[in-house]
């Protein structure tokens, strides 16, 4: 029987357990959006996870829509994302990063003069953002041109390359959560009549597009995906056909062998039984001539759940997002079935060292 703490191989990713730290918006970032060494510091402190998927991070000036979240499209943020990435590295761990386009739910503070949010649409999402100002409404979008998607996709794609150049092991493209790639797919938001909206392979279009651009710049080995079914989160109304959509979705992908792809289950960081959705039908899609591929949990999991979801076979590894946050020796306390610390839920996003490098590992004394 596979347990929660053997090593996997996820495509080119030697990790050292199946348990994964779930990307988190922390909103750490310094000027020019560049990576600090508290985030090296952050990071390093949980390298024990057998893959950390680093941070949503912007894969251009136009995909941010928080303040002080990191990008990967700059020089600057490329050597940024270097120190955390070698810092890891002399650690034993193993760190992708999440590629992020937030499309319509930004605000023009966050964006550059003169720039507005874009979206598969121009009606905008009932959802708040944080900015300067604290919460706010985020802006009206524009609906992006159909000559504007390879652009789009290059950005993917220059992301990716930057990634590589930063020193990650691979990248997660985000497709969940109610952001642009899931703004193309669900029917309840995208009302476009060109080639990216209409039928499921139209909506489907640009997040395929997007992966097969990723893979062919860095490899599919390196490559994996992030989907959220059913989630409502950011104004995300369910989809008139979630199931036929991510079925349509994951078959279309899996010619490709991504790495992994790793599903929210439910309502992200809420119920994992919001709506009624086969997400085995998905597992079986993806492993469909590629069973390598890791099939990767989230939401939800505690340690009991995790050990069984991999021991009965029906995923390879299980992310952790909110335990991680205040448990950077999560996996220690995992396999040792020790308690874990309380998270500080003021702390999360934005500010410095506080309720982020200093919780306790087991055997310290508390701060
Ligand atoms: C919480 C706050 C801001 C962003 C996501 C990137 O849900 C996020 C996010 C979460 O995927």
């Amino acid at each position: 029987m596979t347990s929660l703490f053997d090593p996997i191989q996820i495509g080119t990713i030697a990790a050292a357990n199946r348990i994964a730290m779930a990307p988190l918006t922390r909103n750490r970032a310094a000027a020019h959006q560049v990576p600090t060494d508290l985030m090296a510091t952050y990071y390093t402190q949980r390298a024990s996870a057998g893959l950390i998927i680093a941070e949503a991070t912007q894969i251009s000036a136009e995909g941010q829509g928080y303040l002080d979240t990191p990008g990967i499209y700059s020089p600057e943020q490329v050597a940024g994302w270097k120190k955390v990435t070698d810092a890891v590295h002399a650690a034993s761990g193993k760190i992708v990063l999440q590629l992020w386009h937030v499309g319509r739910i930004s605000h023009v503070s966050l964006l550059p003069a003169g720039m507005q949010p874009v979206s598969s649409t121009a009606r905008v999402a009932q959802a708040k953002t944080f900015t300067k100002e604290g919460f706010v409404d985020v802006s009206p979008p524009r609906a992006l041109r159909t000559d504007e998607m390879p652009r789009l996709v290059a950005d993917y794609r220059h992301a990716a390359r930057c990634a590589m150049q930063a020193g990650f092991d691979g990248v997660e493209v985000h497709s969940a959560n109610g952001y642009l790639l899931e703004q193309f797919l669900r029917d309840s938001i995208n009302d476009r009549t060109d080639a990216y909206g209409g039928s499921i392979e139209n909506r489907a279009r640009l997040l395929i597009e997007v992966m097969q651009a990723v893979s062919d710049e860095i490899g599919a080995s390196r490559t994996g995906l992030r989907l959220s079914p059913v989630t409502p989160f950011n104004d995300a109304d369910q989809d008139s056909n979630a199931q036929g959509l991510f079925n349509h979705v994951v078959e279309r992908l899996a010619p490709l062998k991504l790495a992994f792809l790793h599903v929210i289950e439910g309502s992200t960081g809420g119920p994992r039984d919001n709506v009624p959705f086969d997400y085995e039908a998905l597992r079986v899609r993806y492993k469909q001539g590629h069973p390598q591929g890791a099939w990767m949990v989230n939401n939800g999991y505690d340690r009991q759940m995790a050990i069984d979801v991999v021991a009965q076979g029906r995923a390879d590894v299980v992310a952790f997002g909110r335990p991680f946050i205040s448990n950077p020796d999560l996996v220690r306390r995992l396999r040792d079935n020790a308690p874990l610390n309380a998270m500080d839920a003021d702390k999360l996003y934005g500010g410095g060292a506080e309720g982020y490098t200093d919780y306790p590992t087991l055997g310290a004394s508390h701060r």
